[in-house]
């Protein structure tokens, strides 16, 4: 038997146990189908209270290959919780449908249904095109493109904003009334990012969309946590000789997981807090705490483990050297976060700290720095930048947050691989040397920086920390 058939035999046997009555309705659209959604959003979908109500209809980003598969098992997939003491199993049963992104027809016919009341989105940082001005960069080709393609309406768009403005078209057009669309990618105020990159689109195509949009559309923010790096041919060996079956799609995540949101659902939503997740007013300081904390601190490893010659988080914090700058980034991010409104003293950074620290050393999760490294230029924009700026502002030289955005020039200068949306800036400026060089590439990152002789010249002593070369080759 193909094990993707082994595989849909065992799990439709699950599904009888999983799945008793009918299928949940898909009353969640959710784009960008990867490791994350399925161990973060979907996990948390499955646990709430009212599961059975809310069925998730998901969409992959680029390639179909991920909706493949999982659609072979009728949505089902195994969440691995990966343990320092070992692994556990469960199989997870709210994505109901999983489509290739590329289907747009089915993608608005899902939006534009009355049903339908929460639109979720993992696209990556980068895909919302922000320019470094914080709006959404018009001039980027491939909004271009769809902005063309939808003016034509002789194509279907191909970004995932470009998809999304389609879709609530789609909405407007058969007067399903509001909804919500809730922002789980990794930037500060992402559902004022994801308001943005919409209306930018929307209004450039049809000023009408754009003012329904503003009358119908809740930008939800969050902050999402969950380590989960990708999938390999080992965790699928793992969960074949553990639960008996093939399961061609599972998922790795550490046992831990939180969801922070904020923001209105005017059409509902699960009972994501039966699982765990927490709504706030004020969800700045937690957004900044899980950024500059767990995400500075990662990109930070990404860069300077890399350039030390590591190739995971664990490897890279047991370096003495790489766990120093991540201690010092803390401290100087630490003394920039403040507590929530409703209650200042939530934040505990003493244990958060704590507990990164056993979370990153976690070395049954093979968490690939070269993973983290991607798309460096949009990263370091929430998890460096504000930081700097902050100890600059506070009278100090903020040398920990430079430290972090001099090993990324220096990994840009160095890698084979440098996977960047804005990589040809990244490359053009590294043809420069000096701090001509550090000029340009700040520039790439945030303008105001770049204007600053002092940081210019602080970030030019601090490249080569990490014994890279401090000019390309
Ligand atoms: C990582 C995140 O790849 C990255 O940039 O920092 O994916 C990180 O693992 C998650 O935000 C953890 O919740």
């Amino acid at each position: 038997m193909q094990p993707a058939k082994e595989a849909a035999v065992h799990i439709a046997r699950l599904n009888r146990t999983l799945r008793p009555g009918a299928k949940a309705p898909i009353r969640i659209v959710h784009l960008g189908l990867g490791a994350f959604h399925r161990s973060h959003q979907a996990w948390y979908t499955h646990r709430a209270g009212d599961a059975e109500d809310w069925g998730i209809a998901a969409f992959t980003g680029r390639r179909p290959d991920a909706a493949l598969a999982l659609a072979e098992q009728d949505g089902l997939f195994t969440l691995v919780e990966r343990a320092d003491g070992g692994d556990s199993f469960e199989v997870v049963g709210s994505i109901v449908e999983a489509v290739d992104g590329a289907d747009v027809q089915r993608l608005a016919e899902l939006v534009g249904a009355p049903r339908t009341a929460v639109v979720t989105l993992t696209v990556t940082e980068a895909a919302y095109r922000l320019g470094s001005d914080g709006q959404l960069d018009r001039g980027a080709p491939d909004v271009v493109a769809d902005l063309a393609l939808l003016a034509s309406g002789r194509g279907n768009p191909t970004t995932p904003l470009g998809r999304l403005v389609f879709a609530l078209a789609a909405r407007r057009a058969s007067g399903a009334g509001p909804l919500a669309v809730v922002c789980c990618d990794n930037l500060s105020s992402n559902g004022t990012v994801a308001h943005h990159a919409t209306a930018g689109i929307a209004g450039a195509w049809d000023p009408s969309l754009a003012a329904w949009i503003e009358d119908n559309v809740s930008f939800v923010s969050t902050s999402v946590d969950r380590i989960t790096p990708r999938t390999t041919d080992a965790d699928l060996a793992a969960v074949e000789a553990s639960c008996g079956y093939r399961d061609t799609s599972p998922v790795v995540a550490e046992p831990f997981a939180n969801w922070v949101l904020s923001g209105d659902f005017p059409a509902g939503r699960p009972r994501w807090e039966d699982a765990g997740a927490v709504f706030v007013a004020d969800i700045e300081p937690y957004e900044n705490r899980k950024l500059w904390l767990l995400n500075g601190a990662h990109s930070l490893l990404a860069y300077a483990g890399q350039l030390r010659g590591h190739a995971t988080v664990a490897e890279a914090l047991a370096d003495p050297l790489c766990r120093k700058a991540v201690e010092r980034f803390w401290d100087e991010a630490e003394s920039n976060l403040r507590g929530p409104e409703e209650n200042p003293a939530d934040l505990q950074i003493p244990a958060y700290r704590e507990a990164l620290l056993a979370r990153f050393g976690n070395a049954r999760i093979a968490h690939h720095l070269a993973q983290i490294a991607m798309d460096g230029s949009t990263k370091l924009r929430m998890r460096a930048v504000p930081v700097l700026h902050a100890e600059r502002a506070a009278g100090r030289s903020g040398a920990a947050a430079a430290l972090l955005i001099a090993a990324w020039m220096d990994y840009s200068a160095a890698a084979a691989a440098f996977q960047d949306p804005l990589a040809d800036q990244v490359a053009a400026a590294n043809g420069l040397s000096g701090a001509e060089r550090i000029r340009a590439l700040l520039a790439v990152v945030d303008p105001a920086l770049a204007g600053d002789a002092a940081v210019v010249r602080l970030i030019e002593d601090l490249c080569g920390r990490f014994g890279a070369p401090a000019v390309s080759p």
